[in-house]
């Protein structure tokens, strides 16, 4: 069995995470989309997740899940792709910001849940979530100011750097937060990126939609 494990792609940020690079790489697998909320999605997501949750790797007999396992397993199994960046010092960078993204963000994360094909009110501007708002802003610029060269990306070329940042532009997008100059313009990069727009075209037409309420999420089909 080859499958790649997902989450709904207009909602499922970390299923996005890992699914752009394993497509970056053009992994031959099969991909599913477990559409995330319904009454079933439990279900199938304990018949084949240790974790329970996407994304989900499963290549022969290698069971990998967690979004930065896997990109870590792609950037192992494919080292000719770039999946980091090519010098010691820009992979530093490149780990250390992806880790502090997978492991923080709390405020951006409640206030601003991933909803690429949608626009929404920008939410309230509280003190976390604007410190989370201009910690981002500050690591793509100080990123590209550094590192940059070479290309519109963190790391001048695409990496996985910017696979984990993704769902934070769509959030920038969706809930038009305050940027800087420079960081709309990272943003539009990242937005144009062929990966990108073919994502996007996909989680336009998923016919599944989730709310937020006061009572948690609602899942149903369009
Ligand atoms: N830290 C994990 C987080 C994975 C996660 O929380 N996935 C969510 C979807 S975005 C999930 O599978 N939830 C299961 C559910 O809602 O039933 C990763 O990086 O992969």
């Amino acid at each position: 069995m080859r499958l790649f494990l997902s989450g709904n792609l207009n909602y499922s940020s970390w299923s996005i995470r890992a699914l752009l690079m394993a497509r970056h790489v053009g992994l031959d697998i099969e991909e599913e989309i477990v559409p995330l909320d319904f009454p079933e999605t439990s279900e199938r997501l304990a018949s084949v997740s240790p974790n329970r949750k996407v994304p989900l790797l499963v290549w022969d007999d290698e069971t990998v899940w967690d979004s930065l396992a896997i990109i870590e397993w792609l950037a192992e199994r494919f080292p000719d792709k770039n999946v980091w960046p090519q010098s010691s010092k820009a992979r530093a960078r490149a780990r250390a910001i992806s880790a502090e993204m997978h492991s923080g963000f709390p405020a951006l994360r409640k206030a601003c849940p991933m909803d690429i094909r949608s626009r929404h009110e920008t939410p309230e501007l509280t003190e976390t979530l604007t410190g989370d708002i201009a910690r981002v802003d500050r690591i793509w610029t100080e990123t590209r100011e550094h590192f940059g060269e070479g290309g519109p990306f963190l790391f001048g070329e695409w990496s996985a750097a910017d696979a984990v940042y993704a769902p934070v532009v769509t959030r920038f997008q969706t809930y038009d937060l305050p940027r800087t100059d420079r960081a709309q313009a990272y943003m539009d990069a990242v937005l144009a990126h062929p990966l990108m727009v073919e994502l996007a075209a996909q989680a336009e037409d998923e016919p599944w939609m989730i709310e937020y309420g006061p009572e948690g999420r609602r899942a149903w089909v369009r």
